[in-house]
């Protein structure tokens, strides 16, 4: 398979599937997003946490290193303090480096899902994310030339005690 043939197959299959986050290219055809890697797309009333991070024109996040909980539902606050348009993208590495080459060939394409937020220059905005399994969640800022200039992060989510179901039986 060339790589133009692989990017276009990604194209289609980024066209037909509503979750984008939801796939998961190693596990095969499961849409579960309990089950994703990276976790699913969270609720207000469930935020355990709010984390700030700043993108800036000098192509990083701050911070880059994020550690959370396995169970957490985080409220990242992200606010652009540049003036180029960046966005602030939650996947795993392969997923994040296919749909940055996405990017960089349609660079004009319009991406709106559940795990990024996309930001004018000066703007803020939030993205709630429930981090539902342990290792590690990247992210990055997949406009074109920002991610190959090292505008990535990691969020390290530690294994989780398995109490809150038991804790939730008494309310
Ligand atoms: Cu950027």
């Amino acid at each position: 398979m060339t790589f133009h043939s692989i990017a276009v197959t990604l194209a289609l299959a980024l066209a037909a599937s509503a979750s984008w986050a939801g796939d998961s290219h190693a596990g095969g055809h499961g849409h579960g997003s309990e089950t994703s890697p990276i976790g699913a797309p969270g609720v207000a009333a469930k935020v355990t946490r709010t984390v700030t991070v700043d993108m800036t024109d000098g192509m990083r996040f701050s911070p880059s290193s994020i550690s959370v909980k396995q169970g957490e539902t985080i409220r990242f606050k992200v606010k652009n303090s540049g003036q180029l348009k960046h966005e602030f993208v939650l996947g795993t590495e392969q997923d994040l480096q296919e749909h940055y080459q996405l990017m960089i060939k349609n660079p004009e394409m319009e991406h709106e899902e559940p795990n990024m937020v996309t930001l004018a220059g000066g703007k803020t905005g939030e993205l709630i994310w429930h981090f539902t399994q342990s290792g590690t969640v990247h992210f990055g800022c997949l406009q074109p030339g920002h991610w190959d200039a090292g505008m990535k992060g990691a969020v390290t989510v530690a294994k989780g005690q398995a109490q809150r179901a038991a804790a939730h039986h008494h309310h």
